[in-house]
């Protein structure tokens, strides 16, 4: 299949509905919005501006590198696999008069089963929620029809949008003139930065944009907090990211992981106990490897960067377990905080 063809689209039923009006109220009955609850006094003395930025885009654009180069730190997992992120995901970049707080979304796609329908169902909630939205292209494959229907969305939900060409630096300046003439094909009103995620090229303008482009408002975090997300799922994400880099076709795909026990010893050391949830016979073989090779590398790794993110030596303990309808089970998808 070529990459560039759209694997969604609104033929396919995915709609970005009409953008809910200022108060962005919270719907009583299915707690929906909780975000709203964070909003906080806290700000500093003066005015600030703040707000919610989205990031929109095809799978594998680079919306969680972008995402942890604004922040500063790691808080979204990165893989070169299409589909990576899972949920949605809050990274904060606090400045002394405004903060961000980017909302990093799985890439639009078509939904197949009932997590992917999750992941649409929470990028078109959280699109009709933000007060903007960093639509991000590739620079590297150029505009197209997926880009273009997710341009439409955005332009019928009337989103304060920044078009972001990212991967420039796989770019010669004449492919780059190129690709960014193409941009306003789109449509859309919106100033285009190109740049680097990767590489971090050419991101203070991008926030110094976004910063201006939002209204007045008061810090939802403390301004130490980077991330939103409960710790035990950004230490299972950290276990998944080693389990992508080392998976291909559709492995990566049928990999989950929960972390499902974190209790320190008496001697102090704490333990962190992972499933490794896979549909098939088969990959749970390739998980484990020969002589359990394979899981001993993914633990290792997975290792390095928990304690890097807790500042602690732990001991990790990983379990492969089959469950073949995982991405099916709606009560596990709960559980896992896919929602
Ligand atoms: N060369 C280059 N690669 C990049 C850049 N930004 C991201 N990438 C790579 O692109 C791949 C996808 O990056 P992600 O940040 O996971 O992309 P995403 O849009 O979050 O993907 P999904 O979560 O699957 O929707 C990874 O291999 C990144 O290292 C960039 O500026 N230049
Ligand atoms: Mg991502």
């Amino acid at each position: 299949m070529n990459e560039r063809e759209p694997q969604y689209g609104p033929e396919d039923g995915v709609e970005l509905p009409i953008p809910t009006p200022p108060g962005k109220e919270q719907d009583p009955n299915t707690g929906d919005h909780p975000e709203t609850d964070l909003r906080s006094p806290g700000s500093p003395e003066g005015k600030t501006r703040s707000g919610f930025v989205a990031l929109a885009g095809r799978p594998n654009v680079g919306k969680s590198t972008l995402v942890n180069a604004v922040v500063g730190r790691k808080v979204a997992i990165v893989s070169d696999k299409p589909q990576t992120t899972r949920r949605a995901i809050r990274g904060v970049c606090t400045g002394s008069d405004f903060q961000l707080v980017l909302v990093d979304l799985p890439g639009v796609q078509r939904p197949r089963d009932q997590l992917t329908e999750r992941m649409q169902r929470r990028v078109e909630h959280e699109l009709r929620d933000c007060d903007a939205v960093f639509f991000l292209v590739n620079a590297e494959e150029g505009i197209g029809p997926g880009d273009r229907w997710i341009a439409e969305a955005l332009k019928a939900a009337n989103a304060k949008v920044v078009l972001v060409v990212n991967k420039i630096d796989r770019l010669s300046p004449t492919q780059l003139i190129k690709v960014l003439d193409e941009t306003n094909e789109l449509g859309l009103n919106a100033e285009v930065f190109p740049i680097s995620a990767r590489y971090e090229e050419h991101i203070e303008p991008l926030i110094d944009h976004m910063v201006d482009l939002l209204p007045e408002g008061p810090f939802y975090f403390d301004s130490s907090d980077a991330t939103d997300q409960r710790i035990e799922i950004l230490l299972a994400e950290l276990v998944r990211e080693q389990v992508l880099r080392r998976t291909f076709q559709e492995v990566p795909h049928a990999v989950e992981v929960e972390v499902s026990e974190m209790t320190r010893r008496e001697d102090g050391l704490l333990t962190v106990v992972a499933q490794i949830w896979v549909e098939a016979d088969s990959q749970q073989g390739i998980l484990i490897g020969k002589g359990g090779e394979m899981v001993k590398r993914i633990g290792q790794a997975a290792r390095g960067e928990i304690e890097q993110e807790l500042d602690e030596h732990i001991h990790l303990d990983l379990k492969v377990r089959v469950r073949k309808n995982w991405r099916r089970e709606d009560r596990l998808l709960d559980r896992l905080g896919i929602e």
